[in-house]
């Protein structure tokens, strides 16, 4: 038998741990030190086309961030291009996925919130300008070029160059890849889906804007709406009395008086109720001239020779949101400025002219797909088992809810409804403004709900969101994919989601008013 003193057998230990420390310390230096050059390596390694790395360097973990290697790009595609795009790589704890996150407007800026959240959620990230800087569209006239980097090519070559730069940094490529974006982020969403099907495994699409220049229409006619005459105006003071009045003509349809209007298809409403007595005028009322404004509001942008549903208008419940549009002396920039920079290229055009039908006869065939990603033939990205979750707020001033359905609508006709139930969903969020607030629960996680899907086959069937004021929840809901609402159980709190089901309601148009 072996007999090992306790001496002996502590010098053994300590030369096994020694040479165990002599194994593991260079291993973590190298590990260390590899990170480090491997970030600063990217710079000197990766060779992109029409492209220059500008810096890849490391930032320390900071603000709950991991350290992450910060790649940036200057990306130029055409002799006018200027586009700048980041890509983030957490040096630990990548979760092995892509996430490219969205713009909204005319984007003009990295967007780094966007980039954080991602870095949080373990992903490799990427943001791009979109090949300007600033907000508004002032930089597209007499630049055709700078338009495409907007409307599509700068978000396509920052997917592929940050995939590229993946690969280099961690020797793999991602295992999934993941576009998200609100309103202009929700059209790069839509640009991506269909036009490069194979850039994102899923993408979540926000409000989106995907029918820019239909939609530039509708923001002009709803501010022409509202500034023909000095008495078509309408005060501010006087929205809550149209919001009451809407939410006194449809809050009960869906069968539930909550202060929430979720079945908006079976509502209707006519402003004329609040039509003042002969002689008054107060906040409580609308004047005649009034009356037809708001009419032209919920109606949209109908086409005045065709009677053409160019654009729809804003639905009941939105009253409140509707300042920025409709309130402003000058029309909302995220329609005058496709007017004045791109359809027309005119800085000094006066919205004051604006003819729907003329001038709708004369330059909607100037916008395309570079403005407008409207492609129902969604059969290139869900042959791949791609998945494109929408989500849209009933009360969202700025893109109009009824415009996603109208797109979801022609998926269906275009590829069949199997295929659009196997991979795609549009749920609405009643009370909620654009891309978030209002008084509807407005908070939530859809792309949890959206992995689940792509990554377990978990279609979403529904998606909780809150609503909080002062920092508090006070309110909870399911959100439902359309043509579901969220339907109350007839017991149990009005504000716990758990008392509430999505299904299915008939749009029974007798029973509302
Ligand atoms: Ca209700």
């Amino acid at each position: 038998m072996l007999r090992i003193s306790s001496a002996e057998l502590r010098g053994m230990m300590f030369k096994a741990l020694a040479s165990a420390l002599i194994l593991v310390a260079p291993a973590l230096a190298s590990a260390q030190t590899a990170s480090d050059a491997t970030c600063a390596r990217v710079a000197n390694t990766l060779k992109l086309q029409d492209t220059t790395i500008t810096s890849a360097a490391i930032v320390a973990a900071a603000d709950g961030l991991p350290a992450y290697c910060r790649v940036q790009l200057t990306i130029k595609p055409s002799a006018d291009s200027d586009i700048k795009s980041e890509v983030w790589m957490p040096m630990s704890g990548w979760n092995g996925k892509f996430q490219q996150v969205g713009n909204g407007a005319f984007a003009g800026s990295i967007q780094y919130a966007a980039l954080k959240d991602a870095l949080k959620r373990g992903y490799a990230a990427a943001s791009t300008d979109t090949g300007h800087t600033g907000t508004g569209a002032a930089w597209a006239a007499g630049h055709p070029e700078k338009i495409i980097d907007w409307g599509y090519r700068s978000e396509h070559l920052t997917a592929l160059h940050s995939k590229a730069a993946i690969t280099n940094f961690y020797g793999v490529g991602p295992k999934l890849s993941y576009f998200t974006g609100c309103s202009g982020g929700g059209r790069m969403a839509f640009q991506e889906a269909q036009r490069y099907p194979a850039d994102f495994d899923a993408i979540l699409a926000g409000a989106p804007a995907y029918d820019r220049g239909n939609e530039a229409f509708g923001f002009m006619a709803k501010w022409k709406a509202t500034h023909e005459s000095p008495e078509s105006v309408i005060p501010t003071s006087k929205y809550p009395a149209i919001h009451r009045a809407a939410l006194e003509a449809c809050d009960a349809i869906d069968g539930l008086k909550d202060g929430l209007i979720e079945d908006v298809l079976s509502c209707r409403f006519d402003p004329k109720v609040l039509a003042c007595a002969r002689g008054t005028n107060n906040d409580s009322c609308l004047t005649a001239p009034q009356v037809d404004a708001v009419r032209k509001l919920y109606a949209g942008a109908k086409h005045p020779k065709t009677g053409e549903l160019i654009f729809p208008g804003f639905e009941p419940g939105s009253e409140l949101q509707w300042t920025a549009v409709t309130g402003g002396a000058e029309p909302l920039d995220v329609g005058y400025d496709v007017f004045k920079y791109i359809l027309l290229q005119d800085p000094n055009w006066d919205p004051k002219s604006f003819d729907l039908a003329k001038d709708y006869d004369r330059l909607h065939k100037l916008d395309n797909s570079t403005l407008s990603p409207a492609n129902a033939d969604l059969t290139p990205f869900v042959s791949r088992g791609g998945k494109l979750l929408i989500y849209q707020g009933w009360a969202d001033p700025n893109v109009s809810p009824r415009s996603p359905l109208m797109y979801y609508d022609r998926v269906v006709k275009t590829i069949g409804k199997k295929a659009v139930d196997d991979s795609m969903r549009l749920f609405y969020a009643p009370g909620m403004g654009h891309c978030g607030g209002g008084e509807g629960p407005n908070v939530f996680d859809a792309l949890t709900a959206l992995e689940q899907w792509r990554e377990q086959g978990k279609a979403p069937a529904s998606i909780l969101a809150t609503h909080s004021t002062n920092g508090k929840v006070d309110r909870t809901r399911p959100l439902c994919p359309y043509p579901q609402i969220a339907q109350y159980r007839g017991s149990g709190s009005i504000d716990q989601a758990e008392n509430f089901f999505c299904a299915e309601k008939s749009h029974n148009v007798s029973a509302s008013k």
